[in-house]
């Protein structure tokens, strides 16, 4: 009879260092790929996030050398129900709809740390995120077409939205690997710097976010998401909506009396 052994180590990663709170997908040997054991830390972990006043933003990244391989294709959620086929769709409203929702909900800015490869589900999280900064070496693959899927996690709508229809439509049905430089030179993702200076730059994005007004930058999020499907006029009553709520709250006053007194404002809204 083989024991178990106890001290596998935790799948999620959670780190806090002032504001930022860092969430590291922790299966390297896997490449970060996703168990339900992850997922069901993950989630809980950006609950937390989201309800602590004191985090002013999330870097999500992958332990080892690569982001997140997606779906793990060898859980045991992977596995035939009754002989036949797994329940793809069942894993996919149940763990990935909500993840990619709440990430995209957030109250605080999201960052992805892109440090290695990120395929399937795992660009696709890494796409959801506000700002996803990647090393040189990282790599984006939308992997589903290669096992018979589509792509998940938001892709379908992300893709399109970040790089048009024909980026879009020849990433997915080839499932060709995107070198971090080139994901940045079609607009994928925000910006590809040299792995030496990978850490330092998500470090200093992390910092300046935090001291910036969470509640407007959220808000922004929103309303940039939301205008996808308004017309001009309607865009521009939303965008007078949310200023005037903006408007009467401390995030407001504080930035235009650190303005007038020539001092560093300290924004606390959530
Ligand atoms: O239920 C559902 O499926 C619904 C949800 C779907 C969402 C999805 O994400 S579907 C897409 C799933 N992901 C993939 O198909 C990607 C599979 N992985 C790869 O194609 C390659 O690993 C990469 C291109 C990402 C990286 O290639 P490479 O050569 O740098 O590394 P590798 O040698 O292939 O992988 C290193 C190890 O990680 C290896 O394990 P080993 O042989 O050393 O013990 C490999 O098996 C493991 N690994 C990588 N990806 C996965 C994985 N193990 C399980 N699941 C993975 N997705």
């Amino acid at each position: 009879m083989t024991s178990l052994s106890t001290d596998a180590p935790a799948p999620l990663l959670v780190t806090r260092d002032g504001g930022v709170c860092t969430l590291t997908l922790n299966r390297p040997s896997a490449l970060n790929s996703f168990t339900v054991e992850m997922h069901g830390l993950l989630l809980p972990a950006l609950e937390q996030a989201a309800a602590d006043p004191e985090v002013r933003v999330v870097v999500l990244t992958g332990a080892g050398r690569g982001f997140c391989a997606g779906q793990d294709l060898n859980d045991p959620a992977m596995a035939p129900k009754d002989g036949g086929a797994p329940d793809v769709g069942d894993v996919v409203a149940r763990y990935y709809r909500p993840l990619a929702n709440r990430v995209r909900t957030m109250p605080v800015p999201v960052i992805a740390a892109v440090n290695g490869v990120a395929a399937g589900a795992g660009a696709n999280l890494a796409l959801c995120c506000d700002i996803v900064v990647a090393a040189r070496s990282a790599s984006f693959i939308q992997a589903f077409s290669k096992i018979g899927l589509v792509p998940d996690c938001g892709g379908t709508w992300l893709l399109p939205r970040l790089v048009g229809r024909a980026h879009a439509l020849a990433l997915a049905m080839t499932g060709d690997k995107l070198p971090a430089e080139e994901a940045a030179r079609i607009g994928l993702i925000w910006r590809c710097v040299d792995d030496a200076a990978f850490a330092t730059e998500v470090q200093a994005t992390a910092a300046r976010l935090a001291k910036m007004p969470a509640r407007a930058l959220a808000e922004t999020r929103r309303l940039v998401d939301e205008a996808t499907t308004l017309g001009f006029d309607a865009g521009l009553v939303a965008e007078a909506q949310s200023q005037g709520a903006l408007g009467t709250a401390h995030d407001f006053a504080e930035g235009v009396a650190a303005f007038r007194d020539k001092r560093a404002p300290v924004f606390t809204d959530r």
